[in-house]
């Protein structure tokens, strides 16, 4: 860093660690992707650290690498509590206690019980701890699927679809190409480089033989791809774009979501894709955990709605959401939703 930058809150730092982590989102599984702000004494910032793909170096480690001995009596500022144990990698708390930090601020504490008791151990040696600083930001933001497997064991499942405003995939002779703008399509591809496997059902192989992969605005290939997963029984050609070289791909013989959960237990992030037949039977099995909504101003009508049975036979018994967050992509409505 060759300017100091300086924070003026500590919200402004934990912003700062948020941002740090976000770079790193997608290339630590299976471990959290963390960011680490390191301030001296002056409230300057004198380094910065996210964590590294899994075997290598944990975000405070790093960050206090980039300060050395500008570190003591300054404060870490962490989106995670500080791990306290011995893994790929030594404690991170050890090395919070030799730079002589002053304070620790975190915003969310660590959920796995192996890693956890950073807080308690910074304490005992002295140091000033606090928590909760930014942590629904953290929790619903870089964290929130990590934290969702660490609570449920299972992947965080986010359903994305495109549609017009009047609710349709595709028009009603089934083109649906440009239903959403370019801006929308950049959005969900830097989405699918940093999920962890992108699924689609294999009636949606069939009828537009996606090719499943993470591009850049000019048409190339990510640095990252993430896993292709195909969930059916129907047959898919071997000339299909999911399976080409550009990525690898897993085909998963069924139509039961709990089995797509079992078969994928190993991942944190998965991007279902649709179609309507396949985000139906994840919905009514419960297993969605976010939708990403990408709904064009234009409307459609006819029969290719973005999801069809969702096992509500009357009103009542509507699957009912929260909205959690609403953007513009372009011309397009980007909407977040949540569980109720
Ligand atoms: C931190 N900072 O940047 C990360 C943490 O196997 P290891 O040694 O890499 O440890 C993985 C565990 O450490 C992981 O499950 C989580 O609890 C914590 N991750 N902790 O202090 C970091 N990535
Ligand atoms: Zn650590």
């Amino acid at each position: 860093m060759n300017q100091p930058q300086s924070v003026n809150s500590l919200d402004a730092a934990m912003r700062l660690a948020i941002e740090q982590s976000y770079r790193v989102k997608g290339t630590t599984y299976p471990n959290p992707p963390v960011g680490a702000v390191i301030l001296n004494p002056e409230g300057q910032v004198v380094g910065v650290g996210a964590t590294e793909p899994a075997g290598g170096e944990h975000a405070e480690v790093l960050a206090l690498r980039r300060a050395g001995g500008l570190a003591a009596g300054g404060i870490a500022v962490v989106t995670l509590e500080p791990c306290n144990h011995y893994g790929k990698t030594p404690p991170c708390v050890n090395a919070l206690i030799e730079a002589r930090v002053g304070t620790v601020i975190y915003a969310v504490p660590d959920p796995n019980a192996v890693a956890s008791g950073g807080a308690g151990r910074l304490q005992a040696a002295g140091l000033q701890v606090h928590s909760g600083v930014l942590a629904d930001q953290v929790a619903a933001g870089p964290l929130r699927e990590w934290l969702h497997k660490q609570r449920t064991g299972l992947p965080h499942v986010t359903w994305k679809y495109a549609s017009s405003i009047d609710g349709r995939s595709a028009a009603a002779d089934g083109s649906s190409q440009w239903i959403s703008s370019e801006a929308s399509r950049t959005d969900l591809h830097r989405r699918r480089a940093i999920a962890d496997a992108i699924m689609v059902g294999t009636g949606t192989v069939l009828a537009d033989d996606p090719a499943l992969t993470a591009r850049l605005p000019d048409g190339s290939l990510a640095a990252r791809q993430p896993l292709r997963v195909v969930v059916g029984m129907r047959e898919i050609p071997s000339d299909a774009k999911v399976l080409n070289d550009d990525s690898r791909t897993m085909v998963i013989r069924t139509h039961d979501p709990l089995e797509v959960m079992r078969a994928l237990a190993d991942r944190t992030d998965v991007l279902l894709e649709g179609g309507p037949t396949l985000a139906g039977a994840f919905l009514r099995a419960g297993a969605i955990n976010r939708i990403l909504a990408y709904v064009a101003p234009m409307l459609v009508g006819g029969p290719n709605t973005a999801v069809d049975d969702v096992g509500v036979p009357t009103i009542a018994r509507a699957l009912r959401w929260q909205f959690d967050g609403v953007d513009r992509t372009g011309p397009d409505l980007l909407i977040s939703l949540v569980p109720r």
